[in-house]
């Protein structure tokens, strides 16, 4: 395995990362069952560390409806609670016959008038991707979002809110929640003016332009762009390189990063990963024991 972590980018194997479907899971020797998924995929790969959940409705660009996300949430958990993992991709199964698409945002056949997306499988219509693009945020393991082709709408979001994200040159970035008569005043608008600043957030939801993969590099709404026949293994590098890090660090830098934006709910993000930790030393256990024990606490000595 290659050692350099400054300069070494190109040392790293582009091979494709070899997926397997659906593997028993284990967290903390518990087995998680993995249910049985229709709008997305989901895949793990033992040996890169890496689990990679995909849209996979490449005949609507993979436009979602309340059951894709529910789905991609469950997704997420298993990921999440899997120690196996280290790094989740997020990214969409296109067919040749269909246009290329990351995701076309939110399903307009199951738009509802109520308020939401309703696609039967809804007590009420609701706008679940809002709980998804938290989840992602909470997530203390790095999501890439992997785009080739169109990420529109409530899917451009979803790249924005990952971690980080890696196109292809055939992609396509752009809002268009004012022309279809919606919009996102969540991430979706506070996010994205953090990374490519007011004036061009307002651009970007003001006239609904597209932008290609060039274009959106150099507004900072992605990290990295490659022709699409080196895609694959562009993103094999991307993950091996995050996956050699302290997984520890990963998630208190993205915690960090993360409490800067969201107030209190980052706070507690940073909080948790503080608690985590300090309930592996000696002196929390301490706490614990002298509790069980019936007896006063020695903290000073356990320092
Ligand atoms: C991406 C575009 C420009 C591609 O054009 P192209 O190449 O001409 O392909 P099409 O022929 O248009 O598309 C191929 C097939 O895919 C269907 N399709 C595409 N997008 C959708 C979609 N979003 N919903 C349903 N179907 C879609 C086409 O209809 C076509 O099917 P057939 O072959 O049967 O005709 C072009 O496709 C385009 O402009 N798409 C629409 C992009 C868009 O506007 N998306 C919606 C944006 N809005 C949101 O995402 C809403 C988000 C939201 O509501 C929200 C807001 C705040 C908080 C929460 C939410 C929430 O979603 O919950």
């Amino acid at each position: 395995p290659p050692t350099k972590h400054r300069d070494g980018f190109e040392l790293i194997s582009r091979q494709p990362i070899q997926w397997q479907s659906a593997p028993t899971v284990t967290a903390s020797n518990n087995q998680l069952s993995i249910p049985s998924f229709h709008d997305i995929t989901y895949h793990i790969s033992l040996d890169d560390q890496c689990a990679r959940i995909a849209f996979d409705r490449p005949e609507v660009l993979h436009a979602f409806r309340p059951q894709t996300i529910r789905e991609i949430q469950q997704a997420l958990e298993l990921a999440t609670e899997d120690g196996r993992v280290g790094c989740i991709i997020l990214a969409s199964n296109n067919l040749s016959k269909y246009t290329p698409a990351f995701c076309a945002g939110g399903d307009q056949t199951v738009r509802s008038n109520d308020g939401g997306y309703q696609d039967g499988t809804e007590t009420a219509p609701k706008l679940r991707v809002l709980d998804l693009q938290v989840q992602m945020r909470r997530c203390p393991k790095p999501i890439i979002a992997v785009v080739d082709g169109y990420a529109i709408g409530g899917g451009h979001i979803l790249h924005m809110v990952a971690d980080i994200t890696i196109a292809s040159d055939r992609s396509v970035f752009g809002q268009t929640g004012p022309r279809m008569g919606s919009f996102d005043a969540g991430y979706g608008s506070t996010h994205m003016a953090r990374l490519i600043g007011q004036k061009r957030a307002r651009e970007v939801w003001f006239l609904c332009n597209f932008y290609d993969a060039k274009e959106a590099k150099e507004m900072g709404l992605i990290n990295a762009y490659y022709p699409t026949s080196e895609l694959e293994g562009r993103v094999a590098q991307w993950v091996r390189r995050v996956i050699m890090n302290s997984p520890t660090a990963i998630a208190c830098c993205k915690a960090a990063l993360n409490a800067d934006e969201d107030g209190g709910a980052g706070i507690m993000q940073m909080g948790g990963e503080l608690t985590r930790m300090f309930y592996m030393s000696k002196e929390s256990q301490e706490g614990r024991d002298a509790f069980l024990q019936k007896r006063a606490p020695q903290f000073r000595s356990k320092l």
